[in-house]
């Protein structure tokens, strides 16, 4: 079986990564399964730098194809913020509540059409030799209050275009279809199948 080294602690990327390459016929580990990789600083001031640094590093130790995801959510309001910094928002000992508490003060009453939003994300797939880029994008808006408890991060407030329902009350299969990430998966899945056929 093939295998694939996702360089991720967060659950819920992973668990979306996994419904996408496991009917492939790919054997999926992550930074979850192997404790004791040292924390990977993420230096870049952009989605792509970061995947590749997380990509690489990880590689270097696993020697085995490393997908890396950085992803995060532009607020238009907030001039692209949080961006790169989507993760860490809320400071030290941030979490999803307290990044999500901290993007609802921000905006304040904001009214709803102007609170436009999208998530991007990046994956990148090192194997030693080449950075493979895959890219997706998703566009919405950051409701009120959170609905929804599936998902993970800013799901619980962001309702994509063309949906009344938030990202976590939609729920994964919904989700990996429209999502920034679905669609980098989607773009990943097509090159891996390419490649098995040559
Ligand atoms: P790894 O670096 O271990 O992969 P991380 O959560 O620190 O996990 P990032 O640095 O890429 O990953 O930060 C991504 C953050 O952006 C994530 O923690 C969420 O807050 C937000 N985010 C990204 N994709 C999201 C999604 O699909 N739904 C909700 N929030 C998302």
């Amino acid at each position: 079986m093939k295998k694939i080294f996702v360089a991720s602690k967060n659950k819920g990327k992973i668990s979306e990564i996994k419904s996408y390459l496991s009917p492939l016929g790919f054997e999926i580990f992550s930074l979850l399964d192997t404790p004791g990789i040292p924390e990977i600083e993420e230096t870049g001031t952009t989605f792509e730098e970061n995947a590749k640094i997380k990509a690489k590093a990880v590689f270097d130790i696993i020697k085995i194809p490393v997908l890396a995801d950085d992803s995060g959510l532009e607020v238009d309001l907030l001039e692209g913020r949080p961006g790169v910094f989507s993760a860490r928002y809320s400071g030290i000992g941030a979490n999803d509540e307290k990044n999500n508490t901290m993007l609802l003060a921000e905006l304040g009453e904001t009214e709803l059409n102007k609170r436009t939003a999208r998530f991007k994300c990046v994956i990148v797939m090192h194997d030693g030799l080449n950075n493979r880029v895959f890219e997706g994008e998703c566009e919405g808006i950051i409701i009120f209050q959170p609905r929804g408890n599936r998902g993970f991060g800013y799901d619980p407030l962001f309702m994509p275009v063309g949906y009344t329902k938030t990202f976590a009350e939609l729920g994964n299969d919904i989700k990996n279809e429209i999502s920034h990430r679905g669609k980098a998966l989607k773009s990943l899945v097509k090159f891996l199948e390419l490649e098995n056929t040559m």
